[in-house]
């Protein structure tokens, strides 16, 4: 299959002017001005008009709960699964799947199971080994095993800290997890990540910076998530992320909302905060908790409301960013491409360049996602899904 994009604005993130984009099976082969080829045989050829569109790179979201989670209000509460079309309907085109709460009725096997459906359906696909607690679920039985041989599996997560849920992770035993996770990376050519849940506790991220401070472990072996989830554990992490830690804010499909209900600190004015406080544009991440519960609890731990993530949140965030914050659709739309690229060491992804992944959004004008390619296949056309995994009901 051949693709021409035609005369569309790219943002590779860095805004490069209106060009062509020639795809070519799943890759971008080029990025140009005025693509003209020949063709004289039987090859299957696509033209997309860019015309008054906007190109971005397919988003990377690295904190989806594939399987489905919750649980925190019993069995009635397990969340459902994700679907291919909820998806790429929000513009991802690479995943990374989770366990939560709940490591016991989910497992990792079923987890790495959906991750294979997803990828043969259509989009990348990657998972973290572990769930919120220590000592960590693995397929293999041992952390280091699970990410040297399983493709899929590149780093561990989300384990929690300061949460009433967590494990209650002793440092030994967090950094025990977290020097097998780095060091079975190295061994594999992975990030070896630790993507850690932060919980609203008054320990906030102490369990990091003591690995940071009294370990030969670097800063950028984690990806702490959930760091807008209330202004004072937002405000530490902004001191971290310029030591040179990354940050992942989890979007909200309404962030005004939240803003008044928890205190939450939208996206797009935390992205604002990072810009003022000099912290690298490479150091920050949005993720949907897509399929995670959202659940709120009281201050004696009872819980009151329970809502699911999605990756609505995403697009949502980004145009805040743009709309109201006024801050540059190549610096917001980092959080969905190159940034998450760069931290979980994804070959080939994040970026419209030459030999790059075929996985595109086209924007309208309004920032509303239009079209989504992934890995050069066309997956959503004028803001409807047009492949949808086995069991979806079409629209
Ligand atoms: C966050 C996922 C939370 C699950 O703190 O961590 O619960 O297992 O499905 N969600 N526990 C949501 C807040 C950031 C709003 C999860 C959830
Ligand atoms: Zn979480």
């Amino acid at each position: 299959m051949i693709t021409i994009i035609r005369n569309v604005d790219v943002y590779k993130p860095e805004y490069i002017g209106k060009k062509d984009i020639l795809i070519i099976g799943n890759k971008i082969a080029t990025v140009e001005d005025n693509i003209s080829i020949e063709l004289n045989c039987d090859v299957e050829f696509n033209e997309i008009d860019g015309s008054g569109k906007i190109a971005v790179p397919g988003f990377i979201d690295s904190h989806v709960h594939l399987l489905g989670g919750g649980g925190e209000g019993g069995f009635v509460t397990r969340t459902p699964e994700a679907t291919l079309s909820s998806l790429t309907k929000s513009g991802v085109t690479t995943v990374i799947g989770c366990l939560g709460t709940d490591g016991v009725t989910r497992d990792l096997m079923s987890l790495l199971a959906k991750a294979k459906a997803l990828e043969e359906e259509g989009i990348t696909t990657f998972i973290y080994a572990g769930s919120y607690r220590l000592p960590l679920k693995t397929i293999t039985g041992e952390i280091m095993k699970d990410i040297i041989a399983i493709d899929k599996i590149i780093g561990i997560g989300e384990v929690a800290i300061s949460d009433h849920r967590s494990s209650q992770p002793s440092f030994d035993e967090f950094a025990k997890a977290v020097a097998d996770a780095r060091v079975a990376g190295m061994l594999s050519g992975k990030a070896g990540v630790v993507n850690v849940h932060l919980g609203d506790g008054k320990r906030q991220i102490e369990l990091l910076e003591r690995i940071v401070s009294e370990t030969e472990i670097p800063i950028t072996q984690f990806v702490p998530t959930h760091v807008n989830r209330n202004p004072e554990l937002f405000e530490k992490c902004v001191q971290y992320a310029k030591k040179g830690g990354y940050i992942d804010f989890t979007g909200s499909e309404d962030p005004d909302y939240n803003e008044k209900l928890d205190g939450e600190v939208p996206f797009s004015k935390g992205l604002k905060r990072l810009m003022e406080e000099n912290v690298s544009m490479d150091n920050f991440t949005l993720t949907s908790d897509g399929q995670g519960s959202l659940p709120v609890f009281n201050e004696k731990g009872e819980l009151v409301g329970l809502g699911v993530g999605t990756s609505r949140c995403l697009i949502k965030a980004i145009k805040d960013s743009v709309k109201k914050q006024n801050i540059p659709l190549e610096i917001a739309i980092r959080a969905l491409t190159s940034n998450p690229a760069k931290a979980f060491k994804l070959k080939n992804k994040g970026k419209i360049e030459k030999g790059f992944d075929a996985d595109l959004c086209l924007l309208d004008k309004n920032l509303d996602i239009d079209t989504v390619l992934a890995k050069g296949k066309v997956m959503v056309k004028d803001k409807t899904p047009i492949v949808f995994g086995t069991f979806e009901e079409r629209y």
